[in-house]
Parts: C-alpha cells; sequence; structure tokens
C-alpha cells in the first residue's frame, strides 16, 4: 500500500492507483474530459490528452495529468491550488481557441461536456482568439451520424468504443497539431468505412462532434402537412429511458406520458413497436422452431445455431465480418421493419389511406435504425416502409420544443391494432429479451403444454456474454447471448470454429442491449442508468395481463384477417428479408 496526502487528507491506496482515482476516493472532484472508465465494459480511456485534469505534486516542475499519474509514496498533492485553477483555464482556453463558437445551435448544446466544463472554470474571453486560424474539416454524412471534426477534440473516446468495445475498427486518430482528427481509414466517409451505425461513439462522444442525424424537421414538416396519416411507433427502450430527458431518474416507465405527448404533436396513430416484436417472435420462433425439427430429424441442410437479425447494426456487423454465415441468421425483419411492412398495407387499407398517404416514423433508442430505414429492401417502389426513425433524444427535444410539460402530462393509452403487446414485446429492449420472448412462445409451441413460469431467469443477465441451457419439456436448448459487437465477434468465431455448439444466439449491437443505445439519452456508458432502465422493461413485462407473443389478440387476428400463418407467402414477403455480402 503507498501512503500520500491529497488536498490536506491522507490516504492509503493500492500501488498503481491513479491520483484522479485516489481523489475521488476521497471525495474530491477533478474535472476530466478525456478520461472515460467503463469498468463493466473492460475499458479504460485516458490518453491524457485534454490536460483538464492536472494538479500540483509538491517537488514536481510540472503539473500533472491526475488520470495518468499513479500515487507515490509521500506524495503531496494539491487539486485546486491557484497554479493548478490557472492551468486548467488556460487549457480549456487553448482547446476553445481551435474550436467553433455555434454553442447556441449545436446539437450537442446543453449536454456538452466541453461547454459544461468551460462554464465550471468560469471561462469568459479567449485570449488572442483575433488571431487564431480555426482548422476547418469537411463534415461527413451518413445515414446515421454526422462527423463534425471541427468540434472534436480528440479525447478519443470514440475510439475507444469503435476498436475496443465494439472491434468495429472504423476510427482513428490521424493528422499531426491542429489537423489532427478521428477518422476512418484513408479519411474516407463514414458511410464507405466498416461502420455499423451502433451510435456507441456518439454515446461517449463529450463535443458536438459526432452527432445523429437529425429529422425532427421533416417529421414537424409531415405533421403539418393535413394530405398525411403520420403514423407513429415507440421501441420498447425508449420508455425506460425519455424520462431522463425530463428530470425523471433512469428506470422511470414513461410510456403513458410518451403516448399523451406524441397526441399532443399531432401524430394520428399512436402504435407501439412491442405489437410488432410480438409479431417477430411468430415469424422467428417458427423459423427456430422449423430448424429444431429439421435438425432433429437429421436434416444436413438445415443450419443451426439460429440468430436473432432484429439489431440493425449487427446484421450490419455480420454482412462485413462474417459473409460465410450468411443463412445462420434469421431472414425475419426487425420489429421496426414488420411494424412499417403492416402499417403501410394491413392498417392503411383498414383505413382506407394509400401507401403515399401514409407517414411511418419511428421513435428508437438506436442510431442504426435510421440507416435500416434506408436499406432499399425496406420499400415498395422507392415508398420506405418507415419513412423517418428519430431516437429517444429527439423526440425530446420534439416535446420541448412544443412546449409540452411532459411532467404534467395524464397516461393515456396506445392506439389499437397495432398499439397492443404482451410483456414478450417488451423485454426486447434489454440483452436476453428477445431471446427469452422466444422462447416463452416456441415453448408452448414445441411442447404443446403450458409454459406457467414465463420468466426465464437463466437467459437475464448483465454479462457480455452468457450461455444457459433451456429445458423444453426434456430437449434442451443450448443457448447464447452477446451484447456489444466485441462480445458477438467472440462468441461467434466460437460458433464458427465449433468450439461452442449452440441453437439459438440473440445479438445486440450495444453493450446490453437497446436500453444501452447511441440514440438514448447520453448515458456515456454508465452501466448503472442502463441496469436501471433493463429493471423498468422486466417490470413492464411483469405487469402485463398477456405475456407470450402468441397469445396478444391482435396478432392473432392479423394472421387470420391478412397473414394466414407464420411463414406464409405473405408473410414471407412482407416480414422476412436477405442479407448481403
Ligand atoms: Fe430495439 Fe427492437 S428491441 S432492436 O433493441 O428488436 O432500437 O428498444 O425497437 O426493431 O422491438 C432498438 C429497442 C427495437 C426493433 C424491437
Ligand atoms: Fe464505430 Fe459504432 Fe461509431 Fe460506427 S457508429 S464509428 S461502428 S462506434
Amino acid at each position: 500500500m503507498i501512503q500520500l496526502n491529497i488536498d490536506r487528507n491522507v490516504i492509503e491506496v493500492e500501488e498503481g492507483t491513479t491520483l484522479l482515482d485516489a481523489a475521488r476516493e476521497l471525495g474530491i472532484s477533478i474535472p476530466t474530459l478525456c478520461y472515460l472508465n467503463l469498468p463493466h465494459l473492460g475499458v479504460e480511456n485516458r490518453p491524457a490528452g485534454c490536460r483538464i485534469c492536472v494538479v500540483e505534486v509538491e517537488g514536481r516542475r510540472n503539473l500533472a495529468p491526475a488520470c495518468a499519474t499513479a500515487c507515490g509514496e509521500g506524495m503531496v498533492v494539491h487539486t485546486n491550488s491557484i497554479r493548478v485553477l490557472n492551468a486548467r483555464k488556460t487549457v480549456m482556453q487553448m482547446i476553445l481557441s481551435d474550436h467553433p463558437k455555434d454553442c447556441l445551435s449545436c446539437a450537442k448544446s446543453g449536454m456538452c461536456d466541453l461547454q459544461n466544463s468551460a462554464i465550471k472554470l468560469g471561462i469568459r474571453q479567449i485570449p488572442g482568439q483575433e488571431f487564431a486560424l480555426m482548422t476547418s474539416f469537411r463534415k461527413d454524412t451518413s445515414p446515421s451520424i454526422i462527423r463534425d471534426m471541427d468540434k472534436c477534440i480528440v479525447c478519443r473516446r470514440c475510439e475507444t468504443m469503435c476498436n475496443s468495445v465494439q472491434t468495429v475498427g472504423a476510427l482513428h486518430a490521424s493528422g499531426r497539431g491542429f489537423g489532427v482528427a478521428v477518422t476512418p481509414a484513408f479519411e474516407q466517409n463514414l458511410e464507405d468505412s466498416t461502420c455499423t451505425y451502433c451510435g456507441q461513439c456518439v454515446a461517449v462522444c463529450p463535443t458536438g462532434a459526432l452527432t445523429e442525424i437529425d429529422e425532427t424537421t421533416k417529421v414537424i414538416r409531415r405533421l403539418a402537412d393535413s394530405s398525411k396519416t403520420v403514423v407513429v411507433q415507440i421501441a420498447p427502450a425508449v420508455r425506460a429511458a425519455l424520462g431522463e430527458e425530463f428530470g425523471y431518474e433512469p428506470g422511470t416507465l414513461v410510456t403513458g406520458k410518451i403516448v399523451a405527448a406524441l397526441r399532443r404533436l399531432g401524430f394520428s396513430y399512436i402504435f407501439d413497436t412491442d405489437f410488432a416484436a410480438d409479431l417477430t417472435i411468430m415469424e422467428e420462433g417458427m423459423e427456430l422452431l422449423g430448424r429444431i425439427k429439421g435438425h432433429l430429424a437429421g436434416d444436413k441442410s438445415v443450419r443451426l445455431p439460429i440468430l436473432t437479425s432484429c439489431c440493425p447494426a449487427w446484421v450490419n456487423f455480420f454482412e462485413t465480418y462474417y459473409p460465410d454465415m450468411l443463412d445462420v441468421p434469421s431472414t425475419a425483419r426487425s420489429p421496426q421493419q414488420m411494424f412499417g411492412a403492416i402499417a403501410k398495407t394491413y392498417f392503411a387499407d383498414k383505413i382506407g389511406v394509400e401507401r403515399e398517404d401514409m407517414v411511418v416514423v419511428s421513435v428508437m433508442p438506436c442510431l442504426a435504425k435510421k440507416y435500416e430505414c434506408q436499406r432499399k429492401e425496406f420499400s415498395t417502389n422507392g415508398n420506405p416502409d418507415v419513412d423517418f426513425s428519430i431516437s429517444t433524444r429527439e423526440l425530446a427535444h420534439l416535446i420541448k420544443e412544443a412546449n409540452i410539460n411532459f411532467g404534467e402530462l395524464d397516461d393515456e393509452e396506445f392506439d389499437n391494432p397495432l398499439g397492443y403487446s404482451t410483456g414478450a414485446g417488451v423485454i426486447f429492449g434489454t440483452t436476453g429479451g428477445v431471446i427469452e420472448a422466444a422462447s416463452r412462445t416456441a415453448y408452448e409451441l414445441y411442447t404443446g403444454k403450458e409454459l406457467v413460469d414465463v420468466n426465464f431467469m437463466e437467459l437475464r443477465g448483465f454479462g457480455g456474454i452468457r450461455t444457459a441451457t433451456v429445458d423444453f419439456d426434456g430437449l434442451k436448448l443450448n443457448i447464447g447471448i452477446a451484447s456489444g459487437l466485441g462480445n458477438a465477434r467472440l462468441l461467434l468465431d466460437k460458433v464458427r470454429s465449433g468450439e461452442l455448439e449452440l441453437h439459438a444466439i440473440e445479438i445486440m449491437a450495444c453493450p446490453n442491449g437497446c436500453v444501452g443505445g447511441g440514440g438514448q439519452p447520453l448515458h456515456h456508458g454508465k452501466e448503472e442508468t442502463i441496469r436501471r432502465r433493463a429493471e423498468a422493461l422486466y417490470r413492464a413485462d411483469a405487469e402485463k395481463p398477456l405475456r407470450k407473443s402468441h397469445l396478444n389478440p391482435y396478432i392473432i387476428e392479423l394472421y387470420k384477417e391478412f397473414l394466414g400463418a407464420p411463414l406464409s407467402h405473405k408473410a414471407h414477403q412482407l416480414l422476412h428479408t436477405h442479407y448481403y455480402k
């Protein structure tokens, strides 16, 4: 153990502890900007690049970055001496000297770490600004994300997320001095890189350098167009997180208030992606059972395991890295896309609206859903099944912009038929939820028996890679679950090499599933926030009168009136897809 003195407090720490961690243990807050510690993901970003966390160590000539300086025996440290405060201010002024000053119109305004740090440090002027040459980079726009490197402070948090957590490797720092920027290889556009649009880089970016494509203006225009019927669907994970934008604790369920807010915003029909999640289970569950039965009958052409395919960043990832395994994922479309296809056929017919006059908007915790809407296989004659996908954050902006007092809204109910869901549809939003939902239905359809306890506790948890065996009345099904693309890669490599034999695998690109999505209120990867959102979804499930997708009366009606049966020709046309190398 090492003993040192920080701001006149004596503390004993283990060897290797940084000054930042030792100070935090004492309850002393040292500001940071580039530093990001996500122990549950096994990553710590501390390039010691920003220098905002400098502290004074007696006997040393230079100030030391607290995030990257190990405690030493007998050290005497001052975290807020005049010298330290002056240095931090100068460092901030230098960072700002090469940073755009358009905070008022920046997408991250109000939630920007750089802006907040500048406020805390009392920055009122930037000396020499009139002579400074601002570095300017071209903006890079992709279907989901905008890169504005003028606003990059080279904290490299995005690199850590993309490379160490997601193992995608789409972003690297390049250049020197003022010309340094974080970019895909050869400075190509994100769209031409291996980027999956998972949005995890956006979730940790402390400035406006990485933001989502904002579709709210287009949505407002459609809402103002009286010739359009604008239908909205809300993804499972949104209801457990949107409240954070309005001062609620993480994990507060605000489903009824979201419905009420969307009605006030002028949407014609307020529906639930959870309905489509129930539909996904019907299609994917039948596909799973079909493959298992074929496998048991000795059919060598049957591919197992089956992989879930509802996460577009994951689809993007396996198309890039596992082109030899494209027949393994389920062909079921994601709930977002199933919803769009059903809304613009079955529901449009029901209410007598032409496809071209219906606009489908989705509210998603995800940025890759924007890209998914644009995949050409999800459109008819150029008319997309889902017109616009906005993130949870964008919905919060819409509500604030419309001056709606969210906290005072009374709960309202979804419209039917596409607004009714079972508890199985709700848990899609957290890691393990899709495979648990599928197991509830597949169990009853396979065994013909009632599943009394629907809680498959063995499939729940927050570990990045999990395996479990579920018992279908004697048939043991080996299930794999991974969240985070790095974990997905580890799991899939084992499947590819034959080291792991599984029947079904659920994969979600974002660590801990959609609750931790890149479009959610900025969580900076904090596990506790994401965990509480997940717990909220399990609570919502437990409170539902029906908890098995195949019992959803509106799903039963949909098959009876329109689709026929799961995996029917029509179901294949509207609800299934294919993948590209
Ligand atoms: Fe998800 Fe899904 S669960 S992918 O995480 O299958 O985004 O919430 O909407 O489509 O239902 C996201 C969440 C979401 C789809 C569903
Ligand atoms: Fe990497 Fe995901 Fe960001 Fe793309 S969206 S650059 S894959 S972290």
